[in-house]
């Protein structure tokens, strides 16, 4: 079924949206209060598109919380249980965020401009509200603002040719998250090598809404004969290579330990960043349930809306949170969050999903 989506000033368009439009987008979801396209062709040939030419997506729903003064970079290592004291100011992390109980806020990527100035590239929740309320409540000298800043993803296994022919031969060498400014036009972004796929590329932070369609325009005209493409996030290849959706696969109900974030939960020496005590005793417990991927057997279902129950024994000792039929691995591959004791690779359970009864099998690796 599909339904018209209303639009009004709540419900925030993108610099990219008269380009995503004109390409012909054929779904939306809403993130961060802003479009976010979904669909293009359709899930299947948007995949197989993605896995073997260019695509460039509007992901400007990724919304920027910039951190800006003195206090900057205090005020980052509170957000986070990951090591910052390293970082240089050419990087990008995957922090997890949490609240004062270790639950999950948001799963952001940090990029480190300076000491004093930071982005935090949101996922869907509004963490500007508790970041500007931390810094206020705790004194802080800093600035806690959304900067006119829009990223848009190149991806796939061509991105690096048509990167190259807009940016030169420099992006070649950005290693993977980190990034570059590099000059477009009059003007210049920061490139790094990330993004939401398996399949490499890049984002570009696009500052200031009217380099948007430029920007977008250019990279078309570049990338013809690289069957370069619209396209967005895509449901089936990010499941297959395990890449959370925050209000999805986790939400404030979770830990970042329950969402197998724990390489990234390595606080710096003294760092007592909010929720370390909650975090701490969850390390001497370890956690209660942990995500795992799960091959679930059968024909294909249609993709997860409210999570599916997994049962062992006629209990429940877990749930599917999203799922999609893979047509490379000819298997629904799914990510569920499952029960201690019941984890381990190759653990044979049954999943309930609207269309009956299926076979799930606990996997300890994603498919890439
Ligand atoms: N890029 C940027 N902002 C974002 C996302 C993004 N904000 C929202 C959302 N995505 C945040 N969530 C994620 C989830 C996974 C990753 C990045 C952001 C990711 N993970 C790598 C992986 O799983 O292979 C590992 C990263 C690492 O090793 O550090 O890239 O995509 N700007």
């Amino acid at each position: 079924m599909t339904h018209l989506i209303s639009h009004s000033r709540r419900l925030r368009s993108t610099p990219f949206t008269a380009g995503v439009e004109a390409k012909g987008v054929k779904g939306y979801t809403v993130y961060n209060h802003m479009l976010l396209p979904t669909v293009f062709e359709n899930v299947v040939e948007d995949y197989h598109h993605l896995k073997q030419h260019v695509q460039v997506w509007d992901v400007a729903c990724e919304r920027q919380v910039e951190l800006n003064g003195p206090d900057a970079s205090a005020l980052m290592q509170l957000l986070t249980p990951r090591d910052l004291s390293k970082m240089k100011e050419d990087q990008c992390y995957y922090v997890p965020v949490t609240d004062n109980d270790g639950k999950m806020l948001n799963d952001p990527v940090a990029i480190k401009h300076s000491d004093t100035r930071w982005w935090v590239s949101l996922a869907d929740s509004d963490l500007l509200l508790w970041i500007k309320g931390y810094a206020l409540g705790k004194g802080l000298d800093v600035q806690v603002f959304e900067p006119d800043v829009s990223p848009l993803a190149v991806q796939g296994p061509k991105s690096d040719d048509l990167m190259a022919r807009v940016f030169g031969e420099e992006v070649r060498d950005i290693r993977f998250f980190r990034y570059k400014r590099l000059a477009f036009g009059e003007t210049s972004f920061i490139i790094a090598r990330s993004g939401y796929s398996k399949q490499g590329g890049f984002e570009i932070y696009v500052e200031g809404t009217e380099n948007g369609m430029p920007l977008w325009d250019a990279l078309f005209e570049a990338g013809e004969d690289l069957n370069v493409r619209p396209g967005c996030p895509n449901l089936i290849e990010r499941i297959e290579g395990g890449m959370l959706s925050y209000g999805n696969d986790a939400t404030m109900a979770n830990t970042p330990l329950e969402c197998g974030l724990g390489k990234f939960c390595k606080p710096a020496e003294g760092n007592a960043h909010i929720g370390h005590a909650a975090m701490a005793r969850e390390l001497a417990e370890g956690p209660a349930r942990q995500v795992r991927a799960i091959a679930i057997g059968g024909e294909p279902v249609a993709p997860a809306r409210a999570p599916w129950p997994l049962m062992r024994d006629g209990q429940q000792v877990g749930q599917v949170t999203s799922a999609a039929w893979s047509p490379d691995f000819e298997v629904t591959v799914s990510i569920g969050m499952v029960d201690a004791g019941h984890w381990d690779d190759g653990t044979e359970l049954t999943v309930v999903t609207p269309e009956g009864e299926r076979s799930a099998l606990v996997k300890e690796k994603f498919w890439v």
